[in-house]
């Protein structure tokens, strides 16, 4: 009888896509600086409020022909908000259907994820900054088996007073204190900045924005605009310093959202906004702001443009891995390279609804991404649909199976040595 892991080792071997020859190894060697955009949707990529972009700085990154961007790119947490985007990001596995992965089996489970594959395979260092304390998602645990080196939680940083809102360091001091450690870290590097600041209820003190929002009867959406714009500026000052350091042309910056921040709930009073009519507002509009931002800036390079292909959270690793030159093929993941002519383009949600290019499925119903209107499909749009429904049941499925059984600890990567968590100490720093 075929073992568990065997079922799913079939799945992904056969769902693997190949990289695309013109992509493959576009930034071998390079510095990896991924950024995470805490709540941060696509609908605020070129926004303007009262006539100003609230993100100018990456808007302009984002049609910079050095940034691949896509603006079909999809979230795809569950309840593990944050983590589980963290999670798909480093493993190209899914959240848990209830809870945080991190929380429930961060602390003991197998991992084959981004650190350790980038330091095996390419002698990459690897680092976390981040304004909250270790323990929140249990990241301290998690980490570890991740094979992260380093992870610089608020214990590093001067975090009283007003330096820090809701949830830990206010971003643009997360940026500039960080600089102290990532300075000596050995490169080729790959280092995540969890940002903070742009995050529910969306409050800041008045000396860290001048930016002048809308004047809605949600607090939330107001603020969530001039949060956002602070983040903007808090990258923008970390851009300069990349550039000022000699950083910036070694290194690939990867740029994501992870979620919403504005609610289905908040949506009506948003739609407006929006330029959309409130009262015409549905579960398929719903779905289409949970797009995100996803963008691969490469300094140097003059081929990047906006992409329109469909993807999620679940497809960077594999993207990432083949523009660093490293083959995705021997690893258990469920995304594929964006770039890949392969590239599965159908997204699952957490629970189970999912995007393709042409239809929105939320619980079975079928909407018209061309209209927003729901379908009456004909048999050959249904059969479609229903083959893509099960292949999302099945990829979620498959997933959970392999992370809550931590079926990893079974499966052995060529070459792969096993993350040793006790290896590292997060105190310790960089001496
Ligand atoms: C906290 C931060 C927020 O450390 O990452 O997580 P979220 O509430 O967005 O899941
Ligand atoms: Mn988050």
């Amino acid at each position: 009888k075929k073992s568990e892991l065997d079922t799913v080792k079939d799945y992904t071997t056969s769902h693997y896509a190949a990289p695309n020859a013109k992509m493959y190894g576009i930034a071998k060697g390079k510095n990896v600086i991924v950024i995470h955009l805490e709540s941060f949707q696509q609908f605020l990529i070129d926004k303007k409020i009262n006539g100003k972009e609230v993100t100018p700085f990456l808007n302009k990154l984002y049609h910079s022909n050095s940034t691949y961007s896509f603006k079909n790119f999809f979230h795809q947490v569950g309840q593990g908000k944050t983590s589980d985007a963290e999670n798909m990001l480093e493993t190209s596995t899914y959240g848990l259907s209830t809870g945080s992965l991190f929380s429930q089996l961060g602390s003991d489970n197998t991992f084959q994820a981004a650190p350790a594959i980038l330091n095996q395979r390419a002698k990459y260092s690897s680092a976390v900054f981040h304004g909250n304390v270790a323990s929140f998602w249990n990241r301290n645990n998690t980490y570890k088996n991740m094979g992260y080196q380093y992870f610089f939680d608020a214990s590093y940083f001067d975090t009283t007073g007003d330096k820090s809102t809701g949830y830990g360091l206010k971003d643009k001091l997360l940026f500039k204190n960080s600089v102290q450690y990532l300075e000596r870290l050995q490169q080729p590097f790959y280092v995540k900045y969890i940002t903070v600041t742009n995050h529910f209820p969306f409050t800041l003190d008045s000396e860290d924005t001048n930016f002048k929002t809308t004047d809605t009867s949600d607090s939330a959406i107001n603020g969530y605009f001039q949060t956002a714009h602070y983040l903007d500026q808090s990258v923008k000052e970390f851009y300069a310093y990349l550039k000022k350091s000699g950083l910036l042309k070694n290194s690939m910056i990867v740029l994501y959202g992870d979620h919403y921040g504005l609610s289905n709930s908040e949506n009506t009073t948003l739609a407006p906004i929006l330029g959309k009519s409130a009262k015409d507002w549905t579960a398929y509009d719903n779905a289409q702001l949970q797009r995100v931002p996803f963008m691969i800036n490469i300094p140097g390079i003059k081929s990047g443009k906006v992409e329109s292909t469909y993807g999620g959270e679940i497809d960077v690793l594999p993207t990432i891995l083949h523009l660093l030159g490293i083959s995705s093929k021997r690893y258990i993941q469920f995304g594929t390279d964006l770039f890949s002519k392969d590239h599965d383009q159908v997204v699952a949600f957490r629970n189970r609804d999912f995007v393709t290019p042409k239809y929105t499925v939320l619980n079975g119903k079928i909407y018209s991404n061309a209209t927003g209107e729901k379908l009456d499909a004909t048999e050959a749009v249904q059969k479609a649909v229903d083959a893509d429904q099960k292949k999302v049941n099945k990829e979620l499925s498959l997933s959970d199976s392999l992370n809550s059984k931590n079926l990893l600890r079974f499966y052995t990567p060529k070459d792969f040595k096993k993350v040793d968590a006790s290896k590292y100490n997060y105190a310790d720093g960089l001496q």
